[in-house]
């Protein structure tokens, strides 16, 4: 039993967000961390040493245009010779002030120009990178009830989508994500799963549905989410964070490690333990640093995999089919409540890494070389 959970641990691969290792904040507030990358080759860098001391981080997405660069192949090659790949390329569609009314759903057709031209932009670059997947999440929405057509809205973005989808070469997908509310507070245009599932479905194969965590109602059932999209073939991969109250971005698993579990329960239920999903952090580390963030919310991941992994599936089902309630209650907690941190550590000693990756991180001295070396870089704002 172990050896499979070990086997199937060692294959976990999770993507790191390039934008986490930059300064980030609330609209209050960015407070400025000393030694943040001061570009995305330094990105690349920092995202490296997650993978160094996981040894399950060997990807990191970009965003662009914050990774804008003049050679995205030669970024590539510079992720390669640090020992990691370039992941998703995410688009951005909702910082740049002509999109106040909206990007491909914006009433003004030469504004929806704009935008899809950004996200053909995206698709250019993934061919450069080799990147296989695009991230599509659109901010568009309306703040007061008439300000603009619901139903022209979906017409709109549906435009979009498709012409995206035209665009897309073999082996490339796009991930849609949706988000309830924020910026938009009256209605969003791709507000939930079933939206984007939709859009999705008229596509084709190539266009799934990508799950952030934070972006559901509270007391949303996101692993009943999870489970149906697998089954019907259609969740591409996760934005992982955690939130209490909104779309905080706090480290994922720290808010509630319970929910990360059943989440990772379902994937592993539903065959989504694999490659063709996207296991992606999208977090913002206000006020810890940076790469111990990401370290921690990389081992967030792997503990709750190995629980899930835990569940004895023969004695859950038995009961299951009995009707057993607190049978299967029990099997399932029971694999919960099992601590794993001592299979995890084996696994990276038998992995040749240190079994606690933040200790070996603090002892690398990287947390004080990049300070010294980036003196006066640090960007100030989100993503920059
Ligand atoms: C929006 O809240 C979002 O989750 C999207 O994935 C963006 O790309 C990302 O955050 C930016 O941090
Ligand atoms: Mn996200
Ligand atoms: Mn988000």
């Amino acid at each position: 039993m172990a050896t499979d959970i070990k086997a199937a641990l060692r294959r976990q691969r999770i993507e790191t967000p390039s934008w986490a290792f930059g300064n980030s904040g609330t609209r209050f507030k960015v407070f400025a961390q000393k030694g943040v990358p001061r570009d995305p080759y330094e990105k690349l860098a920092d995202a490296a040493q997650v993978h160094r001391f996981t040894g399950v981080a060997p990807t990191v997405a970009l965003h662009i245009p914050w990774d804008k660069v003049d050679d995205y192949a030669g970024l590539a090659r510079h992720a390669r010779d640090l020992g990691v790949g370039i992941g998703a390329i995410n688009s951005n569609v909702f910082q740049d002030d002509d999109y106040m009314l909206g990007s491909v759903t914006n009433p003004d057709p030469g504004v929806r120009r704009k935008a899809l031209g950004h996200l053909l932009e995206c698709v250019d670059i993934m061919d450069l990178t080799g990147s296989a997947t695009l991230k599509l999440w659109f901010s568009d929405g309306t703040n007061y009830p008439g300000q603009d057509d619901l139903r022209a809205r979906q017409d709109r973005l549906a435009e979009a989508l498709a012409a995206v989808y035209d665009r897309l070469g073999d082996g490339q997908r796009f991930l849609l994500e949706y988000k309830l509310f924020e910026p938009a507070f009256y209605a969003t245009d791709v507000p939930d799963w079933g939206t984007a599932y939709a859009h999705c479905l008229k596509l084709g194969p190539k266009a799934q549905v990508v799950v952030d965590t934070g972006h559901h109602a509270p007391g949303t059932n996101i692993e009943f989410i999870v489970a149906f999209l697998l089954r019907e073939e259609r969740l591409g991969g996760f934005d992982f964070n955690s939130r209490f109250y909104a779309d905080d971005d706090l480290m994922v698993g720290a808010a509630d490690p319970f929910q990360l579990f059943r989440i990772m329960y379902e994937v592993i239920r539903g065959g989504g333990y694999g490659e063709h999903i996207a296991f992606m952090l999208d977090q913002c580390h206000n006020i810890e640093p940076k790469i111990p963030g990401q370290i921690r919310s990389v081992m967030n991941v792997q503990e709750a995999t190995a629980k899930a992994l835990l569940v004895d599936a023969d004695a859950l089902a038995g009961a299951q089919a009995e009707g057993d309630v607190l049978g299967a209650s029990a099997a399932f907690m029971d694999a919960y409540n099992t601590d794993v941190r001592p299979l995890l550590a084996e696994l990276r000693e038998e992995s040749g890494l240190d079994p606690d990756p933040m200790a070996a991180y603090r002892r690398s001295g990287y947390a004080e070389k990049i300070v010294a070396e980036r003196v006066g870089g640090a960007q100030a704002g989100w993503g920059a």
